[in-house]
């Protein structure tokens, strides 16, 4: 089958050189409309894959840059106001949409704008989203034929994760160094680890997907999570790490896929928890920076990213495997991972 999801999915690396181009063109514009800003908070909101995005940008903002910052469903900034903001005067917000039309994106955007809050909206298209923020920047080049988000997703979060880099109080130099290195390192992990996403597919008969991550990888945890349920109709859910076993891990059984997002930072307690699920019968893929025997004892199935960069800058390089099991598992249930059943590329209500 010619699929448009995989040929979006491997076209990644690409498309992050072109987002980090886009940026250094446009670097001054946007280093000029966030001036000024830094002591706000700053929120930022999406749906769906967008939203995880906004988890893991919020994330990475706080930790490189110091500024207060959340992520959050764009629904529940006017449907809950209060419950999410303490004062709407303070804030910064960022709308993170690949269409840029997406309703509950657009009426979020509107009520803020009512109440004079900033707006700098992150799309593939532009579009509404364009006509409520004062500044956009649109990455046209990972806008998707697909109505499963991979490259958007990736692409946008790189775009933020540059624009954080800049407002470093660390060596920013380091950090910008370190991202302008992932698209070759996206190159060689594809080349790698693609054909290992079909094996632990077409070697197993999955029927739950767990996706494990702490801090700025809970967010692609959700991700990956969402990838294997909207393009494989299968049971996925996600978890910050040392939740899972706060309950979740009654359902392992010899069916199921624990896919530990493992950082540098938690990882101590993350092998801890690994030999746990295994013991409990669990299948395990490890996607790492580097393993140890204590990790290659207890995973069926390894990912060693050995980017030589922090776990913080490493977020993007974790992507195209998750994507790619959700895609095979697809494929394996003769689905369309296109065109998954009862989705369309944009909600609107
Ligand atoms: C976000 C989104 C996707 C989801 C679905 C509907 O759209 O919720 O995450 O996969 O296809 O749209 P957007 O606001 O980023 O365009």
């Amino acid at each position: 089958m010619d699929s448009v999801t995989e040929k979006e999915i491997l076209s990644q690396p690409i498309v992050w050189e072109k987002v980090e181009e886009l940026l250094k063109e446009n670097k001054n514009g946007i280093l000029d409309f966030i001036c000024g800003k830094r002591e706000k908070k700053w929120i930022f909101i999406g749906c769906g894959t967008s939203y995880y995005l906004a988890l893991s940008a919020a994330a990475y903002c706080r930790k490189i840059t110091k500024i207060d910052a959340i992520g959050l469903p764009a629904s529940e900034i006017f449907l809950f106001p209060q419950a999410n903001i303490k004062d709407e005067k303070e804030c910064f917000c960022l709308p993170i949409s690949r269409s840029g039309t997406t309703t509950e994106v657009i009426l979020a955007s509107k009520y803020l704008k009512n109440r004079k809050v900033p707006l700098l909206g992150i799309s593939c298209a532009g579009k509404d989203l364009a006509k409520e923020c004062q500044q956009m920047i649109i990455l046209p080049e990972a806008t998707e034929k697909s109505v499963v988000m991979t490259r958007s997703f990736t692409s946008m979060l790189l775009s933020i994760l540059i624009i954080c880099s800049w407002l470093s109080s660390q060596d920013n130099d380091k950090l910008l160094e370190e991202l302008s290195s992932l698209p070759e390192q996206g190159e060689v992990i594809l080349n790698k680890y693609k054909n290992l996403a079909r094996d632990i597919i077409y070697n197993n008969e999955f029927t739950k997907f767990i996706y494990l991550g702490q801090g700025p990888f809970y967010g692609l945890a959700c991700e990956g999570a969402l990838k294997v349920k909207e393009m494989s109709l299968s049971m996925s859910e996600a978890y910050h790490s040392l939740e899972f076993r706060h309950g979740p891990k009654s359902i392992i059984d010899e069916k199921t896929l624990i896919i530990f997002l493992m950082s540098e930072t938690a990882k101590e307690y993350e092998i801890n928890l690994l030999k746990d699920v295994k013991k409990l019968g669990a299948k395990t893929l490890i996607i790492c920076e580097e393993s140890s025997k204590e990790i290659r004892d207890n995973g069926d199935y390894l990912v060693e990213l050995n980017s030589k960069v922090s776990d913080y800058n490493r977020l993007i390089l974790y992507l195209p495997v998750l994507q790619l099991i959700g895609y095979w598992n697809s494929i394996k249930k003769g689905l369309n991972p296109d065109n998954p059943k009862n989705l369309t590329q944009v909600v609107i209500l």
